[in-house]
């Protein structure tokens, strides 16, 4: 069966990673919309290298859950394709063969003057010079708001052609994420939700699992 999976904060929750609508959207009292954007980056990219920093030092601290260890069992049993919206790592160190992050990762460095990618080190800082140009423009390979998100083919494709679309621990709030649902609605694809309650989405989904994502997912799973 070929199984489409879109997870956000909501699965990394139960390691201890907060989730944005936990922090109702505020970071050191700046709106995360106005932090995570080219513009916010712009204006201050020592203020936006803390939140990512801290955000790096929280993921590398984190341990995957069950909810990461029975999607990496998913995909033993099925043509699984797994879209994240976070930028952590804990589908990977929970056994996930093959993670698509659209939003990009914490463990990502970029340059935004040559547009070159490197591994991230755990504190960045905006002066470090780039390796391939020696421009002190390094900023996280991250996609921020206004900007496109990464592998967009890959996923319309991989989500019209499956059996499947399931969607864990994600608001619905952010697009294009959040018109996955609808899209492969319309593409004939089932749909389940996971998630603590109900999203600004829910009504694109067939079928729902409520419950924390460390109990639902793997029993759906099993
Ligand atoms: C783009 C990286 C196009 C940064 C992120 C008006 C209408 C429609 C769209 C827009 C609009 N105005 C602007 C837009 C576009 C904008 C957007 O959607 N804005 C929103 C605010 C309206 N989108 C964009 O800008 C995107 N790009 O559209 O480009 C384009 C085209 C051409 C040319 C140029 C541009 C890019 C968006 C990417 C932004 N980056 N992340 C970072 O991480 O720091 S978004 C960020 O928030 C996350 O990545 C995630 O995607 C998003 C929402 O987070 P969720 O993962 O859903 O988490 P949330 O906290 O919201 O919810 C948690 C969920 O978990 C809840 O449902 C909760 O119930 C559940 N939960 C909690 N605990 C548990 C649980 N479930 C189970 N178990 C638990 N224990």
């Amino acid at each position: 069966m070929r199984i489409t999976v879109l997870t956000g904060a909501g699965i990394s929750a139960e390691s201890g990673i907060r989730t944005f609508r936990a922090t109702d959207g505020l970071w050191e009292e700046h709106r995360i919309e106005d932090v995570a954007t080219p513009q916010g980056f712009q204006r201050d990219p020592a203020l936006v290298h803390r939140f990512y920093n801290q955000r790096r030092a929280d993921a590398a601290r984190a341990q995957p859950n069950a909810a990461h260890r029975a999607l990496a069992q998913l995909a033993q049993h099925h043509q699984v394709t797994l879209v994240t919206q976070n930028v952590d790592d804990l589908h990977e160190r929970g056994g996930s063969p093959e993670v698509i992050h659209m939003h990009g990762s914490l463990l990502g460095a970029l340059c935004a003057g040559c547009g070159h990618r490197w591994p991230a080190v755990l504190v960045m800082r905006a002066l470090d010079p780039c390796p391939a140009c020696g421009k002190p423009l390094t900023r996280p390979d991250i996609v921020w708001f206004g900007e496109i998100p990464y592998h967009m083919d890959r996923i319309w494709e991989a989500v019209q052609s499956a059996d499947l679309f399931a969607a864990i621990g994600t608001s619905g709030m952010v697009y294009p994420a959040a018109g996955m649902a609808q899209y492969a609605r319309r593409n004939g694809v089932d749909t389940i939700e996971l998630n603590l309650a109900s999203s600004a989405v829910s009504r694109d989904f067939t079928d729902r699992r409520i419950g924390k994502a460390t109990k639902v997912v793997p029993d759906w799973v099993a």
